[in-house]
């Protein structure tokens, strides 16, 4: 039988809240758990981003959008620490929190919009797929350099705390990224400056083809918190009250003026890293078996059933309901068209400079002379 203290392959202690099949909670878990509610919206959140994800990468496949980055196995990781924070407070994602715009109310449709770059996008087709932004949320676009996010979200949390604000900052990051100069650099800024900020770390196993046990000497990525001077815990990441009881504690300490804290989260990355990756050619198929058996949706589900909050038909027509709405997204999106050619110079100067207004008047012109491009012809190979 599981408990709370079961060490993982390295031999760390993570926090743990539910049994393995999610049939109860562990006797020795004396945490909080979210109410009905969160627990039923955390669970539509999970399963709408894996509803996404699988309909995502089949357009990836048929070659109608161009890349695809899925959260399969890490939706517990994201979904719970997400729903520890307010409206009123900012996230800083990486590749693979873009489902909790949709948690914090963004429309399916300008999801998928982005995933288009069709004239809908918010980003106006200039990030690549699967960066998401959204001002409504506060949750601001990310950049492809790893760790960059991190600083910029201690940035957030420091102008708070300067005006006297309530609000936190949740920052996310790879197990990869904790290898970049931003994760270092906003470590110690966050902690010098006892700004209100909660690292959240997922670690999904793999950096690309980089496996978790190479990225650190470290005894745990929870432990990395010591030697910046904040607290830090490590916790099952597929066991979404585990991480929402973990994720909430540091948040509240954050807005009590407690300053910053680390999170680490241990999941897996069940996909490979990208649209682009064949994981196959790097990984053993019995770690992926080991991990499927722990697969954190199914656990939430059994989970909720025991609990006498989900029934398999509600469960399935949840899910029809999001296949449904995701697939009219998609139909709307792919009538929509490309965004303005004119677009590419907007919002970044109050007036454009005259060598960027001559190149979209020399754009323009091409494409008057000889036609628009094919749709994805000239593609970065990604
Ligand atoms: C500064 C920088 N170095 C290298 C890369 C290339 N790169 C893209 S994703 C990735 C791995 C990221 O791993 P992790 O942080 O664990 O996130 P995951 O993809 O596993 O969610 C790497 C090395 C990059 N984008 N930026
Ligand atoms: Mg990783």
């Amino acid at each position: 039988m599981p408990d709370i203290r079961v060490l993982d392959k390295k031999g760390v202690t993570l926090r743990k809240a539910m049994r393995e099949d999610g049939s109860a909670l562990l006797k020795s878990f004396k945490g909080e758990v979210p109410n009905d509610e969160t627990l039923m919206s955390i669970y539509k959140a999970m399963l709408c981003t894996r509803v996404m994800d699988d309909r995502m990468l089949k357009l990836q496949r048929q070659g109608r959008v161009a890349f695809v980055g899925t959260s399969t196995g890490q939706e517990a990781a994201i979904h719970a620490s997400a729903a520890a924070f307010g409206k009123d407070d900012w996230i800083y994602s990486a590749l693979r929190e873009g489902g909790v715009t949709i948690q914090r109310g963004m429309p399916i449709q300008e999801y998928v919009a982005h995933m288009f770059g069709n004239a809908e996008d918010s980003a106006k087709g200039r990030q690549m797929p699967n960066h998401f932004q959204c001002a409504e949320v506060n949750f601001p676009s990310w950049s492809s350099v790893l760790g960059t996010q991190l600083p910029h979200a201690v940035g957030t949390a420091l102008a708070m705390k300067a005006r006297g604000e309530k609000n936190v900052v949740l920052a996310y990051t790879g197990d990869g990224a904790t290898s970049s100069c931003g994760f270092h650099s906003a470590m110690n800024f966050a902690a010098v400056g006892n700004a209100p900020v909660v690292f959240v770390i997922i670690d999904n196993g793999w950096a690309i083809s980089v496996p978790s046990s190479k990225q650190t000497a470290s005894s745990s990525f929870g432990a990395k918190a010591k030697a910046y001077g904040m607290p830090g815990i490590d916790v099952d990441g597929n066991d979404a009250v585990a991480v929402f009881d973990a994720v909430q504690e540091a948040a509240k300490r954050a807005r009590a003026g407690g300053g910053p804290s680390l999170v680490a989260l241990r999941s897996y990355r069940m996909g490979g890293h990208s649209s682009s990756d064949d994981p196959t050619r790097y990984r053993d198929d019995e770690e992926v078996k080991y991990w499927s058996q722990r697969d954190p949706l199914l656990r939430m589900e059994s989970f909720l059933t025991k609990k006498g909050l989900l029934s398999e038909a509600q469960r399935q027509e949840l899910s029809t309901a999001l296949v449904d709405e995701i697939k009219a997204a998609i139909d709307h999106a792919e009538q929509v068209g490309d965004p303005e050619l004119e677009s590419l110079v907007t919002d970044v100067y109050a007036v454009p400079p005259k060598h960027l207004t001559r190149q979209v008047i020399d754009a323009l012109r091409i494409v008057a002379e000889q036609g628009d491009a094919e749709r994805m012809q000239g593609k970065f190979p990604l």
